[in-house]
């Protein structure tokens, strides 16, 4: 995807922004794709979300159908396989080189994309989590999420909220539900003092986000859809341990050629690298 340079930030970090991640576990970067490669990106996904397939395979999960809830957010992980579009958005340098900075990592794969396109007029919260404890096969929490606003993200849209510091204090219970109520809250001490950001990005701009940073995001009460891409991605040197909770992508890498045993760093097709390209 040839990126205009010009209109787009650098990929270099600062020393501030990197003292910042380190203290409140996100981090907010300027705009990354231009608006010709937005225009692109926002019809790939929306080409997925109504079941076409651009390369003729179907994303690995798909958990919104026709018949789900109308106000459920868009959701479809791993739709790269379905469009070439969204694979060079989410497998792109641009993403790779600043989560190699942010975590100090030698090298980026591909976790796992997700479209997550939430409808206006009330569409559905997303409760607070942390990714990796959904993750837990990822041995290290060595990860970062890339969160892509495909258009404006506005505070009545439900945009995702953090909760600024919270990837310093361990890891919490999963959400008895990861779309329902997003006052179900870890209970945080007080003196904490724990401050709520909300992301609100320009079309193009990307929020960064560590692996045990709470998140989650309100309804969206606007007559517009909130359209996001996001990138999860993980250090080079992850490596796969076999966990209760299991995860999908055990299953979806068996159908490649290649995929890591216990005890081996994820590598093979499953798991694209985004930075250094090979
Ligand atoms: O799109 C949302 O509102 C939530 C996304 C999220 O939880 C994530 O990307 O980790």
């Amino acid at each position: 995807m040839p990126a205009a340079a010009e209109t787009l930030a650098s990929t270099e970090l600062s020393p501030a922004e990197l003292a910042a991640w380190k203290k409140d576990g996100f981090h907010v970067h300027g705009k990354l794709f231009d608006d010709a490669e937005l225009e692109v990106l926002r019809a790939a996904c929306e080409g997925v979300i109504d079941g076409r397939h651009e390369t003729g395979s179907p994303p690995d999960g798909s958990y919104w159908r026709q018949a789900s809830h109308p106000l459920a957010v868009r959701k479809f992980d791993n739709a790269w396989k379905a469009d070439r579009t969204i694979e060079a958005c989410v497998t792109s340098e641009r993403l790779g080189r600043i989560c190699a900075q942010l975590l100090g990592a030698p090298g980026i794969r591909l976790w796992h994309d997700q479209i997550a396109y939430k409808p206006p007029g009330g569409g559905h919260v997303v409760t607070w989590h942390q990714d990796w404890a959904y993750w837990q096969v990822v041995a290290e929490c060595e990860t970062v999420t890339c969160w892509i606003a495909l258009d404006d993200v506005t505070a009545d849209q439900g945009p995702m909220v953090f909760m600024a510091g919270s990837h310093r204090l361990g890891l919490f219970e999963l959400p008895r539900h990861i779309s329902g109520n997003n006052e179900e809250k870890p209970d945080l001490p007080e003196e904490l003092g724990l401050r709520e950001v909300p992301a609100l990005l320009k079309a193009g701009e990307v929020s960064f986000h560590h692996g045990k940073t709470l998140h989650g995001s309100g309804m969206n009460h606007s007559p517009r859809w909130r359209k996001g891409l996001v990138s999860h991605a993980i250090s080079s040197a992850c490596t796969y341990r076999l966990h209760p909770r299991g995860h999908p992508n055990e299953t979806w890498m068996k159908r490649c050629a290649e995929y890591p045993q216990p005890g081996e760093s994820w590598r093979g097709p499953q798991f694209p690298m985004l930075w250094p390209k090979p």
